[in-house]
C-alpha cells in the first residue's frame, strides 16, 4: 500500500519509489533501468529498436511517460480518490497486506493531506495536469498516424509499455492485472475527467495493449502480497 511501499522498496535496496527489481547481481529501483535490463536480458524480445536514432526516439519517449505523462496523470486520479475514501481502498487488490491497508485507514486524514501536499493538488493543478496528460496522448495519435501497429513501428516497444503503464490512473482500464474499480460508480467529477482520455484514441490504443499484449506476456504474472 502507498507509503508502506517505502519499506519495502528499501528494503529491497531500492530507493522509496517501485517498482524494484531484484536480480542475482544487481537491484533495479526505476523503471526505465528495468526496461533497459530486460532489454540486454533479452534482446530478442525487441524493447528498443536496433536503429540508434529510433532507438533515441523510443527512450526519449518512454522518459516523457515516466516524468511527465507519470506525475500528472497521478494527480488527476489521486484529486478525486482521496475524497472517496472507499474508491481509493477499492482500488488496490485483495492480496494487499491487512496490517498495511489497516495502517493506511487509520492514517488517511494525515495521508491525504500529505499526497495533496506533495502532488500539490488544487484546481487549477488538476486543470493544468489534465493539459499536459491532452498533450501526451496527441503525440501518441500523431505517432499511431504513422505507419505500424505500434508507436515505433510494427513491434511493441518501452515506448509502448510506458505509456500503457504511466496513463492507467486515466484509462481506469477493463484488463488490467487486477480488478480496478468500476469508472461508473465514481463521482461525476471524476467520470468527465477520466472519460475524455479513456475513450480518446490514444486511450483506446492503451486498453487494447492490455488486453491484447499484456495478455500474451502477463498471463502468468501474479501480485505477490
Ligand atoms: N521514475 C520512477 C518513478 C516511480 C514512481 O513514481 N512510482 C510510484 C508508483 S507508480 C511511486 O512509487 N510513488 C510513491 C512515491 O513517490 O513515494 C520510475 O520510473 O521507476
Amino acid at each position: 500500500m502507498p507509503v508502506f511501499h517505502m519499506r519495502h522498496a528499501k528494503k529491497a535496496g531500492g530507493k522509496l519509489t517501485v517498482p524494484v527489481l531484484v536480480t542475482a547481481d544487481k537491484v533495479y529501483s526505476d523503471s526505465t533501468d528495468i526496461l533497459q535490463f530486460a532489454n540486454e536480458f533479452s534482446p530478442q524480445a525487441g524493447l528498443y529498436p536496433q536503429d540508434p536514432e529510433l532507438r533515441k526516439q523510443v527512450e526519449d519517449f518512454e522518459e516523457l511517460c515516466d516524468e511527465v505523462l507519470g506525475n500528472h496523470a497521478r494527480r488527476i486520479i489521486y484529486s478525486f480518490l482521496l475524497s472517496q475514501k472507499r474508491e481509493f481502498f477499492n482500488a488496490f487488490p485483495p492480496g494487499c497486506p491487512r496490517g498495511e491497508v489497516f495502517g493506511l485507514k487509520l492514517l488517511f486524514p494525515l495521508f491525504r493531506m500529505l499526497v495533496k501536499r506533495a502532488y500539490k493538488i488544487n484546481t487549477e493543478s488538476v486543470q493544468r495536469s489534465c493539459v499536459k496528460v491532452g498533450e501526451v496522448f496527441e503525440q501518441v495519435e500523431e505517432l499511431l498516424a504513422k505507419e505500424g501497429a505500434y508507436l515505433f513501428g510494427d513491434t511493441l516497444t518501452a515506448a509502448d509499455i510506458a505509456f500503457a503503464c504511466t496513463s492507467v490512473p486515466v484509462i481506469v482500464p477493463d484488463h488490467y492485472f487486477v480488478q480496478l474499480p468500476d469508472l461508473d460508480r465514481f463521482p461525476q467529477e471524476a467520470q468527465d475527467l477520466v472519460r475524455p482520455f479513456r475513450d480518446s484514441p490514444a486511450g483506446h490504443y492503451a486498453q487494447k495493449l492490455f488486453r491484447e499484449d499484456r495478455a500474451q506476456v502477463g498471463s502468468n504474472l501474479r501480485l505477490k502480497g
